[in-house]
């Protein structure tokens, strides 16, 4: 029987959403401590806990079929790979930062200087797509801390919140990459395997449109309801069903979670009574 591999962190800032994802997408995975390997008992998948680094070379020599991380990782280690989808969660940025009160005018103040970081080739490549030639220096942990020791005077590093930074007396002045996790697939599947990855496809889509949008229930007079109905297009139109009181109808539609604050005004204003929002579980369209 074909099934599939997939290789997530093992134990990190993803390894959690990595495995949330796969059981909202219906797959049981059993909970076993220091396990390298599992197969999920309800999908033909194979599951490898590895370091966030491995899993790029592990996708590319086709070792793991498929592989979450994030787009950092990936770029910095340039092995090749399918992109299938952009997951939504581990958000951060590679940024450039140097030491608070620096005279810094942008990627050209780097020139000459020496920047230390985890991430040579991309910093690299940023700096060669403008021309600028700096001497980077490879550190593989704390990064923020070389300015402080005079190893160099600019770091490359991974911000979220940009509370290391700012506890290491350093601004965040460029990004040069923006990143979030990816589903990733080795560069040549068979077409069996490509099979069960559509249908891996099929429902992380399903997972993430719920996530995006919200069920939405109102009451209203019927004399309200197309001012409503043309603020609530729902997924072909929404369902109109009356109420036991004449003159009103409930409505019933979907939502995007963005728009939803803005188009919650605009219902009131057109007569909408006892709005309910829920969550939604799957969405297929
Ligand atoms: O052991 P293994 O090699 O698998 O894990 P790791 O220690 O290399 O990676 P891990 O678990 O720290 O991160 C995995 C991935 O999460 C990264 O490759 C990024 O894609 C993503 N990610 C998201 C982050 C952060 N946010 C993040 N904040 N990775 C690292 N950080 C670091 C950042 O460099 C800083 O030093 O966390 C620190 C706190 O950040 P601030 O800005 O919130 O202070
Ligand atoms: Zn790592």
């Amino acid at each position: 029987m074909t099934f599939l591999s997939i290789a997530l962190q093992k134990s990190g800032r993803l390894s959690e959403d990595s495995l949330a994802l796969l059981k909202e997408c219906g797959i049981s995975i059993p909970s076993g401590g220091a396990k390298l390997k599992t197969r999920a008992s309800n999908f033909p998948l194979e599951i490898l806990f590895l370091r966030d680094d491995d899993i790029p070379g592990y996708v590319a020599d086709g070792v793991a079929d498929l592989g979450i991380v994030g787009l950092n990782v990936l770029e910095e280690k340039g092995q090749p790979h399918q992109k299938i989808k952009a997951l939504g969660f581990g958000s951060c940025r590679l940024s450039i930062a140097v030491p608070r009160g620096t005279d810094y005018t942008g990627l050209s103040w780097l020139q000459g200087k020496r920047i230390a970081t985890s991430y040579p080739r991309i910093t690299a490549q940023a700096l060669e797509a403008v021309g600028v030639q700096a001497d980077i220096h490879e550190i593989s942990g704390s990064v923020e801390i070389a300015p402080g020791i005079g190893l160099s005077e600019a770091i490359c590093d991974i911000v979220s919140s940009g509370s290391t930074l700012l506890a290491n007396g350093l601004v965040e002045v460029d990004t040069i990459l923006s990143s979030e996790s990816w589903l990733v697939a080795a560069p040549q599947l068979s077409a069996e395997k490509a099979a069960l990855l559509d249908k891996l496809r099929f429902r992380i889509e399903a997972v993430q449109k719920a996530k995006s949008h919200k069920y939405i229930l109102l009451n209203a007079p019927n004399e309200a309801l197309p001012h409503i109905i043309a603020q609530l297009p729902g997924m072909k139109s929404p369902t109109v069903l009356p109420l036991a009181q004449t003159g009103w109808s409930s409505l019933h539609s979907v939502i995007n979670e963005e728009e939803f604050w803005e188009r919650i005004e605009g219902l009131k204003a057109a007569g909408a009574e006892g709005i309910l929002v829920v969550p939604i579980e799957k969405m297929i369209l």
